[in-house]
């Protein structure tokens, strides 16, 4: 019979599919009146809102001003970035260290902005990578990835970043159950339900600092987690993760996970897991995974490898976890601003169910459960259930709110926003979207204080939006006005690789602590020069290590002789300038690495090993001044043995020793 459902319900998706295919009537209009003036930012002008944008498969995040869509910034997060040398200088590889060794790529899904007080604070945006699990935190002061943590005993985080009311915790569920690395993992794939076990990691952030650690973990029953939405204000203390495959299926999970009627919104009390952590409730167990953290004052990251981490049994301390029945695989778990109401959006259900965070308390008090799934217990659906949206759209995803008592909810399927009020649950307004509208993200939307003037739609599929690019299109999202009682679609902007959880802010809280530059003084790099007089080349064995400078419009030095076939060479490069916007770039031909950008007052290395005998251009690759194309450099390669003095200069003729440097 069930079978039967889930049948139905994919017939029904198929259509729609299908129909969504065509280009819907009315595409070419969708913009009109006076969409143009309302997203018109005058040159010169800065945009009222930044939007933080994940870049999925990029694993980048982007940076959009709103409401013009202008595209500010792409910040390397999980992938390394040759146009700023992520992932490639001697300083930042050690960013994207993990168990693994170097994983130089990753799929971002979620940008979360930490809050104070419910409020969006402006001062880091936390990304997650869903295939090698690690979560980043990017600093808004410089726009840049300060600390990456691998999360142990997990498998796709994709329930993640999200976080707590006053970022105590950012957590992160494990999108794929999988043995837990403190057991043999050489097992059959066909004992998942024995075996698989799904951890819920809290990851604490330091109040003034920021800094990251997985202060503990919850080993819960083997689902897939998929998303998660803290409590706030009544609510705080409680998170709340959506999970699919319940039916703990390990194979075509297309036909196998979707089987029952309803799957679960875990509730977790994780005050009361902080208790139980105090009272020493926890097991520290084996296992490995880096701690990766970028030093302002060095310019250089460290990673270091952690080796056991605490973990709590939620089906012994059976106060934490408690399952909520919720209709048909569900993905997104949003929590309105007053904490009360929590969303269930089932990717085949035809309803969306709304929970009621009193009614919940009230069910757990009252013990009123239908029973347990693997040991934990489950409470009624009735008992949790404050009401349901009949008939909003097919295929819900992910609801926002506006602050004002309405929710939005993205309908892959149907591919529309619909607007509804939470109170009587009424469908209030739909737009359509271009097409298959994945997350929204209204400016403070999962906050205690949204900002009701935009909500933004991010497309998965873009068709015939844009001009074609071959086989593949950008994607896209829409910026809706929903300042007035009707939703209007008024631009559409091309995203950076495939947009899922955004976030947005009002500028003001951001822009004013924006660094401009780095100090010189404060420049802590151990190979940093600080003025041209202490630039020099040493050798150490086959490692020559060049410690130069950049500055409008020269390196020093800019001859180099004396470099061996089987040598190592470090250029260790400082911009010495000391005024915004004046980054030098660095690249030496043949160079088995990226470029370096190097920003005001920071020193970056980049290594080469030099794969032949002659002479080697290096120059500045940003255009910094009229004399630019002069930024320019040689350096000469001699065969192993050579007797050629080590040698450096600028301005001056080599050889000459005397005059330009020391061997
Ligand atoms: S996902 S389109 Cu957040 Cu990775 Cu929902
Ligand atoms: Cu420095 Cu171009």
């Amino acid at each position: 019979m069930k079978y039967t459902n889930y049948m139905t319900v994919l017939g029904v998706v198929a259509l729609v599919i299908g129909v969504n295919a065509c280009k819907p009537k009315n595409a070419g209009n969708a913009v009109s009146g006076d969409a143009a003036s309302k997203v018109y930012v005058a040159p010169g002008k800065y945009d009222e809102f930044y939007n933080f944008v994940s870049g999925g498969f990029s694993g980048q995040m982007s940076v959009y001003g709103l409401p013009s869509g202008r595209l500010l910034r792409v910040v390397p997060v999980f992938s390394v970035d040759p146009e700023k040398g992520y992932g490639y200088s001697e300083e930042t590889k050690p960013m994207l260290n993990t168990s693994h060794g170097f994983v130089p790529w990753d799929d971002f899904h979620h940008s979360e902005l930490s809050q104070t007080n419910g409020e969006i604070d402006g001062r880091w945006v936390f990304g997650n990578a869903n295939n090698t699990p690690r979560v980043a935190r990017i600093d808004l002061t410089t726009f840049r990835t300060a600390e990456i943590i691998e999360l142990p005993n997990s498998g796709g985080n994709h329930s993640s970043p999200f976080i707590t009311e006053n970022t105590e915790y950012v957590v992160a569920g494990t999108r794929f159950s999988v043995p837990p690395d403190y057991e043999n993992g050489d097992i059959p794939i066909n004992t998942y339900k024995k075996n698989f076990k799904g951890h819920i990691s809290f990851i604490s952030v330091g109040k003034e600092d920021g800094k990251m650690d997985v202060a503990f973990q919850l080993e819960c029953p083997g689902v897939n987690f998929d998303l998660s939405h803290a409590g706030k204000g009544k609510s705080h203390g409680w998170f709340f993760f959506s999970c699919y495959n319940t039916e703990q299926a390990n194979t075509l999970l297309e036909v196998n996970a979707s089987q029952k009627d309803k799957d679960f919104i875990m509730a977790v009390n994780w005050k009361k897991a902080e208790e139980y952590v105090k009272a020493g409730k926890g097991k520290k167990v084996a296992t490995k995974y880096a701690h990766n953290v970028y030093n302002e004052k060095t310019h250089t990251a460290t990673s270091e490898i952690k080796n056991e981490v605490l973990v709590l049994d939620t089906k012994e301390l059976k106060d934490i976890c408690y399952f909520i029945p919720c209709p048909k695989s569900p993905h997104g778990c949003d929590v309105d601003p007053t904490g009360e109401y929590i969303v269930g959006s089932g990717k085949l259900a035809a309803l969306i169910p709304v929970f009621s965070f009193d009614k919940i308390q009230k069910a757990i008090a009252d013990k009123a459960f239908e029973g347990e799934f693997d040991g934990i217990p489950v409470i009624k659906y009735d008992a949790a259930l404050y009401g349901e949206v009949k008939k909003p759209g097919l295929g819900p995803l992910h609801t926002e709110f506006d602050g004002k008592g309405n929710a939005y909810t993205s309908f892959f399927v149907s591919s529309e926003v619909v607007k509804w009020n939470i109170k009587d649950l009424k469908v209030l307004d739909r737009v359509q979207t271009y097409y298959s509208v994945g997350h929204l993200c209204v400016p403070g939307g999962d906050s205690k204080k949204p900002n009701p003037k935009y909500v933004i739609a991010y497309n998965k599929i873009t068709k015939d939006r844009y001009l074609p690019t071959g086989p593949e299109l950008s994607q896209s999202a829409q910026l809706i006005d929903i300042s007035g009682e009707k939703m209007q679609v008024i631009l559409d902007f091309p995203t950076i690789g495939e947009p899922h959880y955004a976030q947005a802010v009002a500028a003001d809280v951001i822009k004013n602590r924006s660094v401009k530059f780095y100090k010189i003084e404060e420049n802590a790099n151990p190979y940093v020069s600080k003025g041209e007089a202490t630039t020099k080349v040493v050798r150490e064995g086959n490692k020559v290590h060049v410690y130069a400078t950049a500055i409008r419009s020269h390196f020093a030095p800019d001859n180099i002789e004396g470099v061996r076939m089987g040598d190592e060479v470090y250029f260790h490069v400082t911009n010495l300038e000391q005024d915004w916007d004046v980054p030098h770039g660095f690249a030496i031909k043949g160079a088995a690495n990226a470029e370096l950008l190097i920003m005001p007052g920071e020193t970056q290395t980049l290594k080469w090993v030099p794969d032949r005998v002659g002479i080697f251009p290096m120059y500045c690759t940003d255009f910094c001044s009229a004399l630019h194309q002069e930024m320019q450099g040689y350096v000469r390669v001699s065969p192993a043995g050579s007797n050629v003095p080590l040698m450096f200069s600028t301005g001056k003729n080599l050889p000459a020793p005397e005059a330009g440097g020391a061997k």
